[in-house]
């Protein structure tokens, strides 16, 4: 079977959010078109390119803490919701990251896919690069919810790009259109060697598992562009969409939500959540 191409992707413009929900329940996913104003994420992704540029910098110098060179440079991320980085107005990027998803629709949407009490996952909101040449960094297929240990109860993730051409020219994201409820059981390896390089190596989903969920289901990669933004669902089964081909480097950012009353604990010395109403910092 091969996905419905014009099922789950359209514009913003006419859209409701009861179709997106639908598209979501039957198939984890749904892609809108542009659905952000151009001047902020123009605005997100010039403060993003300088962010990696101090990032790389510091690598270089030998400067990062262990923790920034651990969870920031070898992973590719930016943490707007706990470090700071100001836009050129000043304006914090998380201000901007959350006026983008309380817009309308995307708010209609997590309304109704998640329900009343909704709570934003702030370590799984962030920045990310992938690029080509950078053995070991596209993220191998895994599911959200098993990432974010969310053994039960549905995950809501909008992931945007800051590059145009993502899917095409640079890395994209790669899903499988198909509803899941549950997590995947994925052998958890102990990583050593070349599986060691790979990032999300414990969560890893393998081919075999894949069909065994997915069934005859292809992989989808749709092509995006700034101003879209793919919706997918915690269970739905994903990774980097990456080819050879490919010659640019991608910016994205992915903002996470969850219903309140399925959010399990935090590990030692992370900052889990905030309520989605809470008024932004
Ligand atoms: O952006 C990517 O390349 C992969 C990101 C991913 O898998 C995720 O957002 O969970």
């Amino acid at each position: 079977m091969s996905h419905a191409d014009e099922e789950l992707d359209a514009p913003a413009e006419g859209l409701g959010p009861a179709r997106v929900s639908a598209a979501l329940e039957s198939c984890g996913c749904f892609v809108i078109r542009n659905a952000m104003p151009l001047e902020t994420i123009e605005a997100i992704e010039g403060r993003v390119l300088d962010g990696y540029a101090a990032l790389d910098a510091g690598h270089q110098a030998g400067t990062l803490s262990p923790e920034t060179e651990r969870r920031c440079h070898s992973y590719g991320i930016l943490r707007p919701f706990e470090d700071d980085l100001p836009l050129g107005d000043g304006q914090p990027m998380r201000m901007a990251m959350e006026a983008l998803i309380r817009q309308p629709l995307l708010t209609d949407i997590i309304r109704r896919y998640l329900g009343e009490r909704v709570t934003q996952l702030m370590e799984a909101c962030h920045v990310r690069r992938q690029g080509p040449d950078q053995i070991g960094r596209p993220v191998p297929p895994h599911q959200d919810a098993s990432v974010m240990r969310m053994q039960a109860g549905r995950l809501l993730n909008f992931w945007v790009p800051l590059t145009d051409g993502a899917g095409h020219s640079a890395p994209g994201l790669e899903f499988y259109p198909k509803s899941l409820d549950a997590i995947v059981n994925c052998s958890r390896r102990g990583a050593t060697g070349e599986l060691r390089q790979r990032m999300y190596s414990n969560f890893e989903i393998d081919e075999a598992a894949i069909r065994e969920a997915v069934g005859d289901v292809e992989p989808w990669s749709p092509v995006l562009n700034r101003g879209d933004v793919i919706c997918l669902d915690g269970w739905s089964i994903h990774r980097t969409g990456f080819k050879p081909s490919m010659s640019r480097m991608r910016y994205n950012f992915e903002m996470r939500f969850c219903r309140s009353e399925d959010l399990t604990p935090a590990m030692p010395g992370e900052t889990r959540a905030f309520p989605l109403d809470r008024q932004a910092a």
